[in-house]
């Protein structure tokens, strides 16, 4: 093809493709409303080929630029094969559309969020009738019938939504108070109240609004909000509850005297922590001092499940109480599997997701920093006690991640580089190494030590994840990683 062609052709022929969790791109770039039209009569053939299209679909949206457009158009086209859909009233989180889908026994949903990527882009997860996020082989039946109809000119079939809502076969749905009546069943809202807690949470512009700080009203606490109007640009950076995009929230509960500040991501699955001192706390030890939390406190029973990159310190908490493992890859769909089969107490992804026994099978933010709250209110600790409570009766352990601006396509390059383990890493002894399911690398090193490299499936990006039991033993094996992916 001439370079004219590549141009001409270039937009019209890029492929849609289905990540860690659902097609992501930039709006207008590929996320335009007729690859929308596309993709959602793609899911529509889908659900008639396994016969869930008649059981309805919940059509949701965060708070992106155009959701509620993007949310009305995939309406459109399931009305215009006859399925069913309800659709949320406002942006919602992700997990209260996981709810949904319990609560209507409907046979799936389409939710419009790019969860924590930048603004530019827009996303659409599909998520299945058992209420977690549509596995690998629904999801490649999808791409490839979406790829069909790319190449081949569209056949979509769509009515307009006025007509859908006239003849009733589109219900608009309310989802607060039935989601506030779930969360009230897992948390011990009573203790929240007594212990009088003084909370600072940031919404991000995202769609917890109206959900995380409700529950918190709801649980009787002095709650100070940021960020709490929909803005489709995010006040400008990514919603993603890090480190760096707390630094506010952490300067307000340090300066405010708060017990604990809280977030939620874009669309409310991932939760961020910050101490009453105003640090930082990574998710990898939040899922970690939860499981010992629903253990020791709660009387939970059951597994934990994590993902391959989350911190081995959940097993060490694990063995601790003598219960089982679960390792996953990298995607809530394997650990969301493993609550609907009420295999788990808490399964969790060093990203900032969990979710717990009874509750919904996809990861929920909203739930996680209320659980984080009961945590403190029960055990009138701060969370840095708790943690330094943890190591003494399991050992430290130090986890980091860092995201390195290479192209995903990079990684074919990595397992070139890397096709035999070395016998020595960042001046350790290679234990063992193993490609994981989505072709990263992880490497064992002596001294309990680990890293792994992989491509992110929701951005353009190499991640590196490295854990040791001492700052320093991390610090060499991260610079070692760091080397290794751009050398
Ligand atoms: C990332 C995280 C993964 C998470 C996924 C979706 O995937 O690493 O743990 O499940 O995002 O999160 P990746 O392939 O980019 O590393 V969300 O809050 O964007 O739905
Ligand atoms: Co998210």
């Amino acid at each position: 093809m001439s370079k004219f062609e590549n141009l001409l052709f270039g937009g019209i022929l890029s492929k849609i493709k289905f990540g860690t969790s659902g097609w992501r791109g930039i709006i207008a770039e590929d996320f335009t409303f007729e690859n929308v039209r596309i993709v959602t009569q793609a899911i529509a053939d889908y659900l008639k080929d396994t016969k869930e299209s008649e059981k309805g679909v919940v059509v949701g949206y965060d708070s992106r630029f155009l959701g509620e457009r993007f949310a009305r158009e995939a309406v459109s086209i399931l009305l215009g094969n006859g399925i069913k859909s309800y659709l949320t009233k406002g942006p919602t989180p992700t997990p209260v559309i996981s709810l949904e889908i319990l609560r209507r026994k409907a046979g799936g949903a389409i939710n419009f969020t790019a969860s924590h990527n930048p603004p530019e882009y827009n996303g659409l997860k599909f998520s299945s009738s058992w209420g977690g996020p549509a596995l690998p082989q629904a999801t490649r039946e999808v791409e490839i019938l979406a790829n069909k109809m790319l190449e081949k000119g569209t056949a979509y079939c769509r009515v307009p939504l006025e007509e859908a809502i006239d003849n009733g076969l589109c219900e608009e749905i309310e989802s607060h108070e039935f989601y506030m009546q779930a969360l009230e069943e897992k948390i011990d809202m009573s203790s929240i109240r007594k212990a009088g807690l003084k909370i600072a949470a940031d919404l991000l512009y995202g769609a917890g609004i109206g959900y995380l700080d409700k529950a918190f009203e709801s649980a009787g606490c002095e709650i100070k909000v940021l960020h709490n109007r929909y803005d489709p640009w995010f006040g400008g950076k990514a919603p993603d509850p890090s480190e760096k995009n707390l630094a506010e929230l952490a300067q307000v509960v340090k300066s405010g005297g708060y017990n604990l500040g809280l977030a939620v991501d874009g669309d409310a699955d991932r939760f961020g922590v910050i101490d009453a001192d105003g640090r930082y706390i990574e998710p990898n030890y939040i899922i970690a001092l939860l499981l010992d939390y629903l253990v020791r406190v709660k009387g939970l029973r059951g597994g934990a499940a994590r993902s391959i990159a989350t911190t081995h310190l959940i097993d060490a908490v694990a063995e601790k109480h003598n219960i089982n493992v679960y390792e996953t890859p990298v995607g809530f769909k394997y650990i969301g599997e493993l609550i609907k089969e009420d295999k788990i107490i808490i399964g969790g992804e060093e990203s900032a997701g969990l979710s717990i026994k009874g509750h919904v099978p996809e990861k929920d933010g909203i739930l996680a920093c209320l659980l984080v709250a009961e945590m403190v209110a029960v055990e009138g600790k701060t969370i840095g006690g708790l943690l330094e409570d943890l190591y003494k009766s399991v050992g430290r352990f130090v986890s980091a991640r860092e995201n390195i601006e290479i192209d995903v396509s990079a990684m074919g390059n990595l397992s070139v580089k890397m096709k035999e383990p070395p016998t020595l890493f960042a001046g350790f002894a290679v234990n063992n190494m193993r490609t994981a399911e989505d072709g990263g690398i992880k490497i064992f090193l002596a001294g309990g030590s680990w890293l792994l490299m992989r491509g992110s499936g929701t951005e353009p990006l190499v991640r590196l994840y490295g854990e040791a039991r001492s700052k320093e033993n991390l610090e060499r094996i991260m610079k070692a990683g760091r080397d290794f992916i751009t050398g």
